[in-house]
């Protein structure tokens, strides 16, 4: 008998991994949000009409307050929430006019790539780990 695949809502998700020497940003997602108390790169959602590069620049405006130069695309994952799922991409950012200041997030931290080890973090970004904390070395 067939079996019936079923497709997934999929929402397009653009973060940012700051590189300041050896260390990268991570944020605190703010309670009231899903995913509140644990460590993210900032980012979000892309939104009707935007190419992945403008929906980076304009979540690092918003939540960083920083004008961002979106770098090369280092990797590209999937996670599913029940029926939805994320299409996760990851771009490196090394230059950015301003100083990041937490408008959305409850903290932000600069932190040796190991250090995503010992935090709490996305299960989608759990399952990357090796392979983020590869490309940053
Ligand atoms: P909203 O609140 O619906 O307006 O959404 P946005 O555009 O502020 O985006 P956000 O951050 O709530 O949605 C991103 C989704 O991707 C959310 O379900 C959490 C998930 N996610 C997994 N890993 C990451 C990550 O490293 N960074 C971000 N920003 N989201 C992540």
């Amino acid at each position: 008998m067939e079996t019936k695949k079923k497709r997934a809502n999929w929402v397009p998700v653009v973060t940012g991994i700051l590189r300041k020497g050896e260390h990268i940003m991570v944020g605190l997602r703010p309670e009231g949000k899903n995913l509140a108390g644990q460590w993210e790169f900032p980012g979000g959602k892309m939104e009707v009409g935007e190419s992945p590069e403008s929906a980076l620049k304009r979540e690092l405006q918003e939540e960083l307050s920083i004008e961002a130069e979106i770098g090369e695309i280092r990797l590209v994952s999937s996670h599913n929430y029940g029926e939805t799922g994320i299409i996760l991409l990851f771009y490196e950012i090394r230059f950015w006019k301003g100083e990041p200041k937490p408008v959305h997030h409850s903290e932000l931290r600069w932190i040796e790539p190991e250090k995503l080890r010992t935090l709490d973090i996305p299960d989608a970004n759990r399952k990357l780990l090796d392979q983020i904390i590869s490309f940053l070395s």
